[in-house]
């Protein structure tokens, strides 16, 4: 099976690692732009002055976005962009009180990966009546409002739910009795992977998710949640495990280890990210498909930052390109995975 590649750029799609958002000189509106003040340019910076970015992380909570964290603090590094950033352990709360500080100290432009989709109109409202540039991160708002944030850079989970159910259909010929390990309850990826793998389920009636619960894109709850799947009395009729991430697809090999069952064998695993933990599975033959979600999206996102600052208008929606990875590739792929 070969590496597919999706291009899903709605105006502009992103190579993998690499090049920059389509940044146009054409006539569409240009985003909100800061008014111009003395000695600054229209795009509210000065010529020589240090851009300040404020970046309000999720967490901490797995491969992925410690590889996205690294991607967007070496590319500030990188830039000379001085970078304030913050960890929010997962909680909606602390990434709300880190955007007020970064409103309150007018920093140039404010980034953030939303840990659950709702619950932002009014802390975006104020940056944007303060004036200061939004950038979503990987995760987009429900409901989605684009006058609330200048660009939104990250993947189609909606295509990633879709393309594992699809590698699931031919893999298991259309017959499975399938546990589902789900994202952070609320979360753009959790509602979205859902969605695009059922839509591929209703087309294969002999494919039915028999167990579902969250494990909050967490090793540690994913292995957790296995394990209470595999003794509930359904446990017997589970063949496959579609996991929303890696590390809950890792922390659930060891729970079907721990139950005495085959992982790669007796219960086919699909996961998504493709971070590196998920090659070394699939390669000692635990794990049978991950589907690529792009954590690198610095040089990506500060493209936008500059682009903003200088006032040039940047796409509304810019879609990371990605691929699918099987057991069949691993071990040729492994060596290239940069995270
Ligand atoms: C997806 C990202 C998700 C990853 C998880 O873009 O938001 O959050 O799939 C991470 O690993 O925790």
């Amino acid at each position: 099976m070969i590496r597919r590649w999706f291009s899903l750029g709605v105006a502009a799609s992103l190579l993998l690692g690499g090049c920059a958002p389509k940044v146009t000189d054409a006539p569409p509106p240009a985003p909100e732009k800061k008014a111009a003040e003395p000695g600054k340019d229209a795009g509210g910076a000065n010529p020589g002055k240090k851009i300040t970015v404020g970046f309000a992380q999720v967490g901490a909570e797995s491969g992925w976005r410690t590889a996205n964290t690294k991607s967007i603090k070496d590319e500030a590094a990188k830039r000379g962009i001085e970078l304030k950033f913050d960890d929010a352990q997962q909680k909606q709360e602390n990434q709300i009180k880190a955007i007020k500080a970064y409103i309150a100290s007018k920093v140039d432009v404010i980034m953030f990966s939303p840990v659950v989709a709702t619950g932002w109109e009014s802390v975006l409202k104020e940056a944007k009546d303060a004036k200061i540039p939004v950038i979503l991160s990987d995760r987009a708002i429900d409901p989605d409002n684009p006058e609330l944030y200048a660009t939104f850079i990250g993947s189609n989970f909606i295509e990633e739910g879709k393309r594992a159910a699809q590698w699931l259909v031919k893999k298991t010929g259309g017959k499975a009795k399938i546990a589902e390990l789900t994202g952070t309850v609320g979360s753009a990826p959790a509602n979205e992977r859902k969605k695009g793998f059922e839509e591929v389920l209703k087309a294969n009636p002999g494919m039915t998710i028999i167990k579902s619960q969250t494990g909050d894109f967490k090793r540690d709850k994913g292995k957790a949640v296995m394990e209470a799947f595999l003794k509930s009395p359904e446990g017997k009729d589970i063949n496959v495990l579609f996991a929303h991430n890696d590390d809950m697809a890792i922390g659930a090999i060891q729970a079907i280890e721990a139950a005495g069952k085959k992982p790669g064998k007796d219960i086919i695993i699909v996961s998504i990210d493709g971070v590196k933990a998920a090659f070394e599975a699939m390669v000692a033959g635990k794990l049978n498909c991950t589907v690529e979600c792009n954590p690198l999206l610095g040089p990506q996102l500060f493209d936008a930052v500059e682009a903003i600052v200088a006032g040039k208008p940047v796409e509304k929606r810019i879609e990371s390109k990605e691929g699918v990875f099987d057991e069949t590739q691993a071990k040729d792929e492994i060596g290239k995975r940069q995270y």
